[in-house]
């Protein structure tokens, strides 16, 4: 059988054996309305993927796996790009970092901390940005209702595995009569591990052997189907007791296995070589490989460029991300993309950088870097994203 036959058959039978998102159709029907647009009018359209992916553990899910991404690359990305004169679809993490409004979100730059009540106003509800904050904040907000007025921004929100990947097969196949002009920037932190639906149990895994009396729809019949070991719903023998009832034995205190919750996860096939060769062939594909070992990150973005044969991949380690990530293309000498070193030197610390190594963690100063990366990344995409669309898309770039 060959790659792409092997391909299509996990294709079909991920897509065949898992519910589609509620908001497919509706999302589809946008991302069809906003590509037609943007390439009427000779406009570029970039997806940019952004986010965790969620494993669920049950269907009415209480409890689920993710990761650690806030989004920051993908939001940041967007906002490059919009101003690189794409169009965007935002494929995000639902409740994750947004272009703009990321500015002002959650605890660290919480939005309310940059207002006030005007105390000389004669409605006592007008609310006022401090005068220190007005500057930063009419540019942001010039910039998102710039992208807004001309509708160049489409947010479209994700939340599991299953459905990031229903969502970015449908739009990559959207994005495929774009050819060479279309662009894909995968910054998602899709799992590697899943529990599928046919293993899932229906309602919340039970800790006690409360309800065990009592009938129940959809309760986990036994390990092998659930992936899910929790002997509390379990019949167990004595024999299977005297067996299994301490068998966590380099954990201290043990634990009865009765007590624990054993998750079993499938791999989540690799869809990359679908996308390429078959959801949106001719487009320009970008996608990022994190690791968090230096010694193995460039080794592991060429496999991946390799086994796929797409574009671009885009290296970075979670400790460095925002100060360096490197560029892997074929044919080409690996680029690494750095915060210039002004902006990123630790008092004190001595220049011993290797220009084709990755940096030392220990080196760089605490927080945020002033400059932010995606700042540079994106017109390095923008400027390899040319190139495609001049040799492989005639006259239009
Ligand atoms: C990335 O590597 C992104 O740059 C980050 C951004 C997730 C590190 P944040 O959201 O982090 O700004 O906090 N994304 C891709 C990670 C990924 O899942 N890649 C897959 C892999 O490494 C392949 S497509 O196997």
């Amino acid at each position: 059988m060959s790659a792409t036959d092997a391909a299509s058959m996990a294709e079909e039978l991920y897509f065949n054996s898992h519910p589609p998102p509620k908001g497919l159709e509706h999302h589809t029907a946008l991302a069809r309305d906003f590509i037609a647009e943007h390439s009427a009018k000779g406009t570029r359209v970039v997806l940019v993927s952004s986010g965790g992916t969620t494993v669920p553990l049950e269907k009415n899910t209480v409890r689920f796996i993710d990761n650690f991404s806030a989004g920051t690359r993908g939001a940041t990305s967007a906002e490059y790009f919009l101003e690189a004169g794409y169009a965007v679809i935002f494929l995000h993490r639902q409740f994750s970092l947004l272009p703009y409004s990321r500015h002002y979100s959650h605890s660290t730059d919480c939005f309310l901390d940059f207002l006030s009540l005007s105390p000389s106003a004669s409605d006592p509800n007008e609310v006022v940005v401090a005068p220190q904050y007005r500057e930063k904040m009419a540019t942001v907000l010039r910039k998102y209702n710039a992208a807004k007025s001309k509708n160049l921004l489409l947010m479209l929100p994700f939340v599991t595995i299953t459905d990031y990947l229903f969502e970015l097969r449908a739009i990559a196949q959207l994005m495929h009569p774009l050819g060479p002009r279309g662009l894909l920037y995968l910054a998602a932190a899709v799992s590697d591990f899943f529990l599928p639906a046919s293993r899932m149990s229906e309602h919340k895994i039970q800790s006690t052997n409360a309800v065990d009396s009592v009938p129940q729809t959809g309760k986990p019949k036994n390990d092998s189907v659930t992936g899910l070991y929790n002997p509390e719903s379990q019949e167990s023998t004595s024999d299977t007791e005297d067996e299994e009832t301490f068998d966590n034995f380099d954990s201290s205190p043990r634990v009865p296995r009765a007590k624990r919750l054993i998750v079993d996860l499938d791999p989540v096939p690799k869809f990359l070589h679908n996308l390429v060769s078959d959801w949106s062939p001719g487009c320009y594909i970008v996608s990022f490989k994190l690791e968090t070992d230096p010694a193995i990150l460039v080794h592991k973005a060429k496999y991946s460029l390799d086994r796929y044969q797409h574009n671009l991949v885009i290296g970075n380690l979670l400790a460095t991300r925002k100060w360096e990530v490197v560029f892997v293309t074929p044919g080409h000498k690996d680029v690494w993309i750095r915060v210039p070193a002004a902006r990123r030197k630790k008092a004190g610390v001595a220049d011993t950088e290797d220009d084709d190594e990755p940096l030392d963690p220990a080196t760089l100063p605490e927080g945020e870097p002033e400059v932010e990366i995606e700042s540079l990344i994106i017109p390095a995409v923008e400027e390899l994203h040319s190139k495609h669309i001049k040799e492989f898309g005639g006259a239009k770039a």
